[in-house]
């Protein structure tokens, strides 16, 4: 019996938009052995043909950015706004790491001798194995790919199955040469046989799942790093400027129904800002009704689960909450207040369009509460005080700290990356990506003849 990778599309399940073979472990080695092949001949082509290479592929995602959008709406059930907003995303990161190759991958010091010369140089680690999510279908397997060949390395992506009709045809129209990228559809059992078998990894996705790739990629000695889930506050302080913050704050909880990592969860009201802000964060999430399906029914079920639970233990449903009579795994942005202390909603990533209003008496408390969590990874502060978002860019406990502008959104050629339980290992996107992807070597060369 074959084993397929499905997705189906979650505004309308009935519509099976991909089905493809599973290759299974023994094809996923297979496709990492085709990679090791390729891989010295990628490296030694040379900066100006991976160069080229990143371009050209940047000019075709540009060509068929349309075709794109429309499929990453059909797949993973993202709004066409923020698909296109993701197919150009895409297109920047190759651009921008289509450079990369001339950069320079070392410095020259001096010699403690005095003569010869001593320099370092970074080379590619081998075959880059990485294993995506869903949420972001496109620009996710590009910011780690781009940088790992750019830098020699050959790429075995694993996507996962909800999206793999995007990494396909993404993959196609990246056109690079046979086996330098290549995809490999499929589940657990492809992801393990791929962190058994690369020279490098890089995971986005949960927590769990994060922590399996972590333990089996140290065991073997390979660098990885894993993005994992974050549970992100946002702050906003009473001088504020409220209905910017709630615009910005609908985008955060409601955007793609609230399906990324970088989503804000629990939203810190100081003191006097609690009045004026829920009224207008109300109207916003009104506004964002469209924010698009959840992936899937399982994701459904347990959002309207955990939003019965909390009213059930006394929280105030402040908007939303309901799903919505149509096709679809549709649910209302949701904003509650005076959820019970420990309550899974407050502790746990949910992935959907919903938020916790929670007050807080000042700013330390603020402080103190946004940082009581294993998953920090962005926090927006919205004030109009250059002091209070300096004290809190200082004293927050997250890799991403976003003053008047949403917690999701990121600037692609900087570090991205949380702190605690939210990330490990080396920061992604910008020169730190290509640091990841390669090893640096020293190399000290004496004048032949010379005394030792
Ligand atoms: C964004 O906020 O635009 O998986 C990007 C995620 C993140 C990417 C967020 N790694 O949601």
């Amino acid at each position: 019996m074959t084993v397929t990778v499905t997705s189906h599309n979650p505004a309308d399940p009935t519509d099976l938009v991909v089905e493809v073979p599973a290759p299974g472990a023994f094809g996923t080695i297979a496709a990492i052995e085709r990679a090791r092949s390729a891989q010295g001949g990628w490296q030694s082509a040379g900066a100006a043909a991976r160069s080229a290479a990143l371009s050209r592929a940047a000019d075709a995602v540009e060509a068929h950015a349309e075709e794109l959008a429309a499929l990453a709406e059909r797949e993973v059930g993202k709004p066409l706004a923020e698909a296109r907003g993701e197919v150009a995303r895409t297109v920047a990161i190759l651009r921008y790491y289509a450079q990369a190759p001339y950069a320079p991958s070392g410095a020259v010091h001096e010699t403690a001798a005095g003569q010869g010369l001593l320099f370092t140089r970074r080379r590619a680690h081998g075959v880059a194995g990485l294993i995506t999510p869903w949420n972001f279908p496109l620009a996710i397997p590009v910011w780690k790919a781009a940088p790992a060949l750019a830098v020699g390395n050959t790429v075995v992506l694993k996507p996962a199955p909800e999206a793999t009709a995007c990494a396909l045809r993404l993959a196609e129209l990246l056109a690079l040469p046979t086996d330098v990228l290549s995809v490999v559809p499929g589940g657990a059992e492809e992801g393990a046989a791929l962190v058994s078998a690369v020279d490098v990894v890089s995971f986005t996705g949960s927590t769990a799942t994060g922590q399996a790739v972590i333990r089996t990629a140290t065991e073997r000695g390979v660098p990885v790093q894993a993005e994992m889930g974050g549970l992100n506050a946002a702050i906003v302080l009473p001088d504020a400027d409220i209905e910017q913050a709630a615009a910005q704050l609908a985008f955060a909880i409601a955007g793609y129904a609230g399906q990324k990592c970088t989503a804000t969860s629990r939203v810190i009201a100081v003191g006097t800002a609690l009045e004026p802000l829920r009224g207008a964060l109300v109207k916003a999430l009104a506004a964002a009704v469209d924010c698009g399906p959840v992936i899937n029914e399982a994701a459904r079920r347990r959002l309207t689960g955990a939003i019965t639970s909390a009213v059930e233990g006394g929280a105030q449903l402040l908007a939303g909450g309901r799903s919505p009579e149509r096709a679809g795994w549709f649910i209302e942005p949701t904003l509650l207040a005076e959820v019970a202390e420990g309550h899974p909603l407050l502790t746990e990533e949910f992935f959907g369009p919903l938020a916790v209003l929670v007050p807080a008496a000042d700013l330390d408390e603020a402080i103190a509460l946004a940082n009581d969590t294993r998953h920090s990874l962005a926090t927006s502060v919205h004030t109009r005080d250059l002091d209070t978002a300096l004290a809190a860019a200082d004293r927050l406990a997250a890799g991403m700290i976003r003053v008047n502008a949403p917690s999701s959104g990121v600037d692609f050629h900087l570090p991205f990356g949380g702190a605690k339980g939210a990330s490990y290992g080396a920061r992604e996107q910008g020169q730190a990506a290509l640091d990841f992807y390669t090893a640096s070597r020293t190399v000290s060369v004496l004048p032949a003849g010379s005394p030792r």
